[in-house]
């Protein structure tokens, strides 16, 4: 087994620590190793963890541990993805959608993002149209991100995004949406100003919505 294959394979285990070994391990290859163990390591371990679920072969605490080894995973990455540049090229209000706990996909997207040079508020999950309204006009953001992983929760956000168009910010801040339930269609039928399948294409997708080069 390769080390991404082996990450995946601990994933799966739901054994933290030998995905923190495992992702040391293939952090020092460095060049374009991220994305690899994003995609072929913690994504291709929790599409393994996704299925056996919806199959009944596990149950919650298995995809529970699953999700952290890929949380204490990211913590890792994390150096690498910032670039920390003095002033932030925009201000970025992200969160998971009011009923919805996911936040793995969610705070890959802010990670990205952050090492795109934004300046990220992160307020969590759970999170209803209220709070991510304060906390846009708190800091003056230029943009707000949503996340939602269940078919029952990305329904919410078309009513977050009627909120804050109706709150004034509709020509303040800029909406974008994202999760795997979603898509380009749904996006564009819940008024949401952007898309993105992924957290590469969310930081592509935020540069454009914003104009920044
Ligand atoms: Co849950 N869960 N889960 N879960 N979980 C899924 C999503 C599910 C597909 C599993 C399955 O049944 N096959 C299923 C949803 C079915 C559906 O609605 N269609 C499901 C279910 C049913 C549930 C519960 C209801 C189970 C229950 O209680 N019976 C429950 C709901 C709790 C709640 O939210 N209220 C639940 C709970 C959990 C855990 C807490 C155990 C855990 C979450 C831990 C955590 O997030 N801290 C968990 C996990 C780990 C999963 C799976 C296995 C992995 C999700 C994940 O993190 N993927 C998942 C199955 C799967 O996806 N294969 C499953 C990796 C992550 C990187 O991908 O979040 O899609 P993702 O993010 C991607 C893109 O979508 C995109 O970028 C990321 C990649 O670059 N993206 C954005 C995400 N947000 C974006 C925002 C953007 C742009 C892009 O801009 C705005």
């Amino acid at each position: 087994m390769t080390v991404l294959e082996r990450i995946a394979d601990a994933v799966i285990r739901g054994s933290i620590s030998e995905v923190e070994e495992l992702t040391n391990k293939a952090l020092e290859e460095g060049g374009g190793v991220i994305k690899r163990i994003l995609q072929e390591g913690y994504a291709a371990g929790l599409e393994v963890v996704g299925e056996r679920f919806s199959a009944g072969e596990i149950f919650l605490p298995e995809m529970l541990m699953a999700g952290e080894t890929v949380k204490s995973g990211t913590r890792l990455l994390r150096p690498f993805l910032a670039e920390w540049d003095a002033q932030p090229v925009g201000t970025v209000v992200a969160g998971t959608v009011v009923g919805d706990s996911h936040d793995i996909g969610k705070d890959l997207v802010c990670m990205m993002l952050e090492g795109a040079g934004f300046k990220i508020i992160d307020l969590g999950t759970d999170v209803p149209a209220d709070r991510f309204i304060s906390a846009a006009q708190a800091n003056s953001a230029d943009i707000v991100v949503m996340s939602a992983l269940l078919t029952t929760t990305r329904i919410a956000m078309e009513g977050i995004i009627q909120d804050i168009h109706a709150s004034g910010l509709k020509n303040k801040v800029k909406v974008m949406v994202g999760g795997a339930p979603l898509t380009q269609d749904f996006a564009d039928r819940i008024g949401a100003d952007g898309y993105a399948p992924d957290a590469a294409l969310a930081v592509k997708k935020t540069k454009e919505l914003l104009g920044s080069p």
